[in-house]
């Protein structure tokens, strides 16, 4: 496909779920007609049968995206770190968020917000150097939104990725780190799960990709959270439209690097 294909005009599909208020779960696509009732019904089921509980609220949204309004962008390519316990995981963050040249403040506060059990929903900004927050109009953080993936794109995915990497969770997060990379100002994310039962994190950039970090916390710990480390000359009101509004839609499959990699070669001077 060239860069010139404009799409049809197609649908966001975006889904939360919440108990009293918390944040439960929340999934998205960027899908045909013909796919609304089934991804409808396949983002319900999700939210009723969530690992953080039982929704009272759950909420579906159906827009029209104008197909000339569409970015295309690609998927980052994937690698998981090899990590063998919790503390080491911690230095692969450490040392993979140094090498996308984020500051040891950004990093300490990215941490605690993720940790305190804040509540998130969307992603927190931070500013790469201070770790000031700089989304300041809700605690629940920007919810980075409207993305979807070609059908070329995901069979690439799918294809490469064996076993629990082809999980719907990763290729959401992927995607996810995607758009969030695509966006000019945002210098790396940071992302630990906040499902009891789900211990695997990411770091991304543009750079570096997009590298899983196995046990980044104890199983059995709820808190979790996504944060965005923001260039601090970025035009944040722009970033964070971009984030929520502009639709993307991947059109690339960026491959799977190498299934572990160890952290020396991921952040080699190429990547950072
Ligand atoms: C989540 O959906 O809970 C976030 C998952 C992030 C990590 C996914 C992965 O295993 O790559």
């Amino acid at each position: 496909m060239t860069d010139e294909f404009i799409y049809p005009d197609l649908y966001s599909i975006r889904m939360r779920a919440s108990h009293m208020g918390r944040h439960i779960s929340g999934a998205e696509g960027i899908i045909t007609e013909e796919l609304i009732d089934g991804k409808a019904i396949d983002l319900i089921r999700r939210a009723l049968n969530h690992s953080r509980g039982k929704p009272d609220s759950i909420t579906v949204t159906i827009e029209r995206v104008e197909g000339v309004e569409i970015k295309k962008i690609p998927l980052l390519p994937i690698c998981t770190c090899g990590i063998t316990n919790e503390e080491a995981a911690r230095r692969a963050v450490a040392a993979l968020l140094r090498c996308a040249g984020i500051g040891s403040l950004a990093v300490s506060a990215a941490l605690a917000i993720i940790e305190c059990g804040a509540g998130l929903s969307g992603a927190a900004l931070v500013d790469a150097t201070t770790g000031e927050r700089l989304d300041t109009e809700s605690p629940r953080g920007i919810r980075v939104s409207r993305f979807g993936i070609e059908d070329e794109a995901l069979a690439g995915f799918e294809a490469a990725a064996p076993g629990l990497l082809r999980q719907t969770r990763v290729l959401e997060a992927v995607m996810l780190a995607s758009k969030a990379a695509s966006a000019g100002g945002v210098a790396a994310e940071l992302c630990i799960s906040d499902n009891p039962d789900y211990t695997t994190g990411y770091v991304s950039s543009r750079g570096l990709g997009y590298v899983r970090i196995p046990r980044i916390k104890k199983e059995g710990d709820s808190n979790g959270g996504r944060v965005l480390f923001i260039d601090k000359r970025a035009d944040i009101n722009a970033l964070i439209r971009y984030l929520r509004h502009t639709p993307v839609m991947i059109n690339k499959f960026g491959g799977i690097n190498d299934l572990i990699k160890e952290l020396d070669g991921l952040i080699s001077t190429d990547n950072c």
